[in-house]
């Protein structure tokens, strides 16, 4: 098998990159990432001089290069991850995420479709459901309520996927998981900005009440069911995959706080994202059920394994946390923090 995996050198894809080499390694991986602010080859180090992992710098959005790449390669397979990924930058600017989610998906869909490849597996989201109240869970047939342009790009993905399976019989099939945590994530995101903060006894920003809950998914797991997926799902279908962690933001906050030894005097509660979801939870018996997936990772010991590593592993998110992640956080918090509430 020669599988193409986009986004392979951001969280989830480098995970996936080393997990897909790990279980089958007589694969080969080819691997485009046009290597944004989230995409780093450090997180692939340990691969350098793999024959079988062929990394490619480019744009998803660019047909030529997508064509060249899965003749070349005989690609068998696409796993698609490529996207941006942050709800808060998706605030701030909302028209790369449709340039990149949509339009950029779009064009692989359709080099895909003319390239006959054999399957096409799409990596959505829990968000593209909205908000949960405070009961239930979602399922594969949920309405779509997307809230944020994030989310909002990603369904639009999402169902053009799905369309190219319905109207063009491209063998595409989704999966829409939950909050992924591990290490390798940009600390943009809640679990490694909340450590990276707590490290330097910096302010750590929590939206709103910190009332909102997450269903957290350890990415191996993640991984585990991505490979399923594409190995034993079937064709049109979607399959939503959860952590079966329901957690509020704070309650984690405070863990990783106490995980490390300071105060939780550096908590301030700012002010709230605009339109911020309240609850996600998944209801992943169809993965269960088709796949034979369950999540093997317990939530406690994986978020005290993910503060060891960015403890350990200061180098990388200090090389990560560049002039322009600064530029964002000042532009994102420095306001919040300003009038925030400890
Ligand atoms: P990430 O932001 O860490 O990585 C995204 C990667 O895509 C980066 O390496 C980046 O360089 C690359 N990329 C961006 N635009 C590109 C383009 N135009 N062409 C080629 N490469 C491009 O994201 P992540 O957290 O690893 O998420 C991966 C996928 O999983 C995304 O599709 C995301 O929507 C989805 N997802 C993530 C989570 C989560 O909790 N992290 C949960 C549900 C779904
Ligand atoms: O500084 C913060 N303070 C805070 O309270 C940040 C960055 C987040 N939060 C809250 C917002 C959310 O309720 O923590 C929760 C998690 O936030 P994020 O890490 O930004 O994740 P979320 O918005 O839930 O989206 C994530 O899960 C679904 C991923 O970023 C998406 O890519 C994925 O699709």
């Amino acid at each position: 098998m020669n599988v193409l995996v986009t986004g392979g050198c951001g969280f989830i894809g480098s995970n996936l990159v080393k997990y897909l080499r790990r279980e089958r390694p007589q694969w080969t991986i080819v691997n485009l990432d046009n290597l944004t602010y989230a995409g780093n080859l450090e997180n692939l180090a340990e691969l350098e001089g793999d024959p079988r992992h062929i990394f490619v710098r480019g744009d998803i959005g660019e047909r030529s290069l997508i064509d060249d790449l899965i003749g070349a390669h005989r690609v068998d397979a696409v796993m698609h991850l490529a996207a941006e990924s942050h709800v808060d930058r998706s605030i701030l600017g909302p028209a790369l995420f449709i340039h990149t989610n949509v339009l950029g998906t779009q064009v692989l869909l359709e080099a895909c479709l003319q390239a006959r490849v054999g399957r096409f597996l799409m990596v959505s989201t829990d968000e593209v459901y909205g908000s949960l109240g405070p009961d239930g869970a979602f399922i594969e047939s949920s309405p779509l309520a997307p809230s944020s342009p994030y989310s909002a790009s990603k369904a639009a993905s999402d169902l053009l996927a799905l369309a190219y399976h319905r109207t063009f019989g491209l063998d595409v099939l989704v999966t829409r998981c939950s909050n992924n945590y591990g290490c390798y994530q940009f600390p943009e995101k809640l679990i490694p900005l909340m450590i990276v903060n707590a490290l330097h006894d910096e302010p750590l920003p929590v939206y709103g009440d910190g009332g909102n809950v997450r269903d957290w998914l350890n990415v191996e797991d993640h991984c585990q069911a991505l490979l399923l997926a594409l190995e034993r799902g079937r064709a049109g279908e979607i399959y939503n995959i959860g952590g079966g962690a329901e957690r509020k933001n704070i309650d984690i906050v405070r863990t990783i706080l106490a995980l490390l030894k300071k105060p939780d005097s550096l908590i301030r509660f700012v002010k709230d994202r605009p339109g911020h979801d309240r609850r996600y939870a998944i209801d992943p018996s169809k993965a269960s059920a088709e796949l034979g997936w369950s999540p093997r990772h317990s939530f406690e010991q994986g978020l005290e394994e993910t503060v060891q590593w960015y403890a350990d592993h200061p180098h990388w998110w200090q090389s990560v946390k560049s002039g322009a992640y600064r530029q964002y956080y000042d532009k994102q918090y420095r306001a919040r923090l300003d009038t925030a509430r400890p």
